[in-house]
């Protein structure tokens, strides 16, 4: 059964890949699933078709039969777990795969997401440009634990596996200016970038936002 996801149909970040269907897209491309997408618009997110499937009004989801789902790590976790390519088969490989999954979502994008909340809608506030400076304080202490962890390898923990899929992605959210200061992650970054099922995802999310002519 052919799943179907959700994305923008206008994306706000001008098809760089920083909307978090690419995650999904990505896990697709990886595990060699074809897949389906429904673009939708801001207002139609928030209505109650769109509401049934994901209660924050938000992308993406993934639809299968019967079967509806939100939020990027759960959605990739289901692909991984069905699919070769995303997870080790030897369980406590497997197991360390998915805690670095968790890690990506729940320990280095919460002070990114943090930065980018100050930047887009805190930042002319009197306060603004100190709590931007903290909370880029904040995301360098755990660059610097994901970097000293990373070190010379290639990937987080052996083969790529779902939890780099998700570490590459959070990172390219940040951008490069922090990234930067940390060779052994922007090198990271760039050997996520350049795997051949990331450039497939990548540009199939352009193609929507050259059809639609712009973000928006
Ligand atoms: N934790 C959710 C976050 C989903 C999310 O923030 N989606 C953004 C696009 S990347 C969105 O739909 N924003 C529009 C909105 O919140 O109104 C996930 O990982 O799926």
């Amino acid at each position: 059964m052919i799943p179907t996801i959700t994305a923008f149909a206008r994306s706000p970040d001008g098809g760089r890949g920083l909307a978090r269907d690419m995650r999904v897209r990505w896990a697709l491309e990886e595990t060699g699933q074809r897949y389906e997408v429904r673009l939708v618009s801001f207002k139609a997110m928030k209505e109650p078709d769109h509401l049934a499937l994901h209660p924050f009004g938000q992308i993406p989801t993934y639809e299968e039969g019967d079967l509806a789902l939100f939020e990027t790590g759960s959605i990739i976790l289901h692909i991984a777990e069905r699919h070769e390519g995303l997870l080790p088969r030897d369980e406590k490989a497997r197991a360390r795969a998915i805690t670095w999954m968790f890690a990506a979502l729940n320990t280095v994008e919460p002070p990114i997401l943090d930065r980018e909340t100050t930047a887009l809608s805190e930042r002319r506030e009197t306060w603004g440009e100190a709590r931007l400076r903290l909370t880029e304080d904040r995301i360098r202490v755990r660059l610097s634990q994901l970097s000293a962890r990373l070190g010379d390898a290639e990937w987080l923990d052996g083969a790529f596996s779902a939890g780099d899929l998700l570490m590459v992605s959070v990172l390219m959210r940040l951008g490069p200016p922090i990234v930067d200061e940390f060779p052994n992650l922007s090198a990271y970054v760039a050997r996520g970038q350049a795997r051949p099922a990331y450039r497939r995802a990548f540009e199939a999310q352009l193609e929507v936002f050259r059809r639609g002519g712009g973000g928006g």
